[in-house]
């Protein structure tokens, strides 16, 4: 029996990737890296540093800059990120997600997140969900990102649910993989070919409701 859910936030609650995107095709510019939609694709999911390292490699500059240069462009990317973060409000909750979580808390499902953003709690506050996500899993504690399962486990963990009650949610294919690595339920949302490795697939955010996941769930 599924008895609680852990979240992803990009993508999922809230399409932050836009503003992540932007904010590295900034610093991709001042750097001279050319930008892509592949590349940018490629950062969701992917942690702060771990972004930089693949957009300097997509530049052939991953060996130009020293560790203390490498996190001031991230504190730089991050700065320019908060800023726009700032002006968010519940308005950019995606659709159906607002009435899924409500309808979760009142039947008693337990939830937590499980997002690689160290601003999750700055951008729940804006949606104006922090009181949904009590349990939040500080991607600070973690060794490895996903597709790294830690991430989905400890979000279990927090809730103090075996792995096989609980369903992890997702926009990305690194986040399925971590899902299923954890032993939990996988749902995708997104393009079903892309997310081929989810347990099911929801097209969009406004199909995600109970009644549709005890139909997949057969
Ligand atoms: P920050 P998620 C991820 O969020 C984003 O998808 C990814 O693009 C970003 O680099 C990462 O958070 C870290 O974010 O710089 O705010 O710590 O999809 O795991 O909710
Ligand atoms: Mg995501």
């Amino acid at each position: 029996d599924i008895k609680g859910f852990v979240f992803d936030l990009d993508g999922v609650i809230t399409d932050t990737s836009i503003l992540h995107g932007t904010a590295w095709h900034q610093l991709a510019d001042s750097l001279g890296v050319a930008w892509s939609d592949e590349l940018a694709n490629g950062l969701k999911g992917i942690s702060r540093m771990d972004s930089l390292e693949m957009i300097l490699k997509a530049g052939g500059k991953e060996n130009d800059y020293t560790q203390a240069e490498k996190e001031q462009l991230a504190t730089q990317k991050n700065t320019n990120y908060v800023a726009e973060v700032d002006k968010m409000t519940p308005a950019n909750i995606l659709p159906g997600m607002k009435a899924f979580l409500d309808d979760l808390r009142a039947k008693g499902y337990q939830l937590s997140l499980a997002s690689a953003s160290k601003n999750a709690p700055r951008v729940l506050g804006k949606l104006q969900l922090a009181d949904y996500f009590p349990k939040i899993v500080d991607p600070a504690s973690l060794t490895h990102g996903k597709p790294d399962p830690e991430i989905y486990t400890k979000g279990a963990e927090l809730l103090n649910l075996p792995a096989n009650q609980c369903i992890g949610v997702e926009d990305a294919a690194a986040g399925v993989a971590a899902i299923n690595a954890a032993g939990e339920v996988s749902l995708g949302i997104g393009d079903a070919t892309e997310l081929g490795a989810a347990d099911m697939v929801f097209a969009d955010t406004a199909e995600v409701t109970l009644a549709n996941i005890a139909k997949k769930l057969g």
